[in-house]
């Protein structure tokens, strides 16, 4: 579904970052959603000044992005983002209770129980590769991770999604292992490589993540 600056749904990212994190920004859950569901979106690109304002700051109290809003509700959180799209069409969520639950539970443990050892060795070595206190604990963010990846690893095995069809728990599991910023430890799980890149070969994420690498400046953006 291509951007429609009249669509309802309106994603808030940012109007440049740096070249590391480009294709990583976090819009790109809603974004990727909004194209499994086929509902048009429209862009709103802030800078960095405005993102720590005042005003934004009552939309997304952190000052970062993505920010959401559609017709009925305004929100913050990537993942609260991506389940709000998901209400809104059958291709994201299966029916009923128990498989809306499980759901909800895998798009929670990847948040909260994957990205968190992911996001610890990135900040090592995307952000402070020379830091020698990244170098003093690295070995061990890598056994912690390890050991979350091995638990995905294992309730994966050889299923092609999380949970039945792919749902909105493959898109934020699926954006947590692209951060995994140490290609040896995720070879040691063949099948979350398997499963990482039959999730990145579907179209609406090609094109979720085009639209996110052709929304940026190509130079900084004052405010
Ligand atoms: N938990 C938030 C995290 C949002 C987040 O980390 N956003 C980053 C971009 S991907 C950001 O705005 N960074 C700038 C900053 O923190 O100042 C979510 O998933 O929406």
């Amino acid at each position: 579904m291509p951007i429609d600056p009249n669509a309802t749904i309106e994603i808030t990212s940012f109007a440049w970052v740096p070249e590391l994190a480009r294709g990583f920004v976090r819009d790109l859950r809603p974004r990727w959603a909004c194209e499994e569901a086929g509902l048009g979106y429209a862009e709103r690109l802030i800078g960095f000044e405005t993102a720590k304002g005042e005003d934004y700051r009552r939309e997304q109290p952190f000052g970062q992005v993505p920010a959401y809003r559609d017709d009925e509700v305004q929100m913050f959180e990537s993942g609260a983002m991506v389940l709000r799209i998901a209400e809104r069409s059958d291709k994201l969520m299966p029916e009923g209770a128990a498989g809306r639950s499980r759901v909800l539970t895998w798009v929670t443990a990847a948040l909260n129980s994957v990205e968190p050892f992911v996001f610890d060795l990135v900040d090592i070595d995307t952000f402070n590769p020379d830091a020698e206190w990244g170098k003093l604990r690295r070995p061990q963010v890598i056994d912690n991770l390890r050991g979350r990846l091995a638990g995905v690893s294992g309730w994966l095995g050889e299923k092609e999604y999380l949970e039945g069809d792919f749902s909105a728990a493959d898109i934020i599991m699926t954006t947590v292992l692209r951060e995994v910023s140490d290609d040896a430890l995720l070879a040691e799980f063949p099948n979350l490589i398997a499963y990482r890149d039959r999730c990145m070969s579907r179209p609406a994420f090609e094109r979720a993540l085009n639209a996110q690498l052709a929304s940026f400046a190509p130079e900084p953006v004052p405010a």
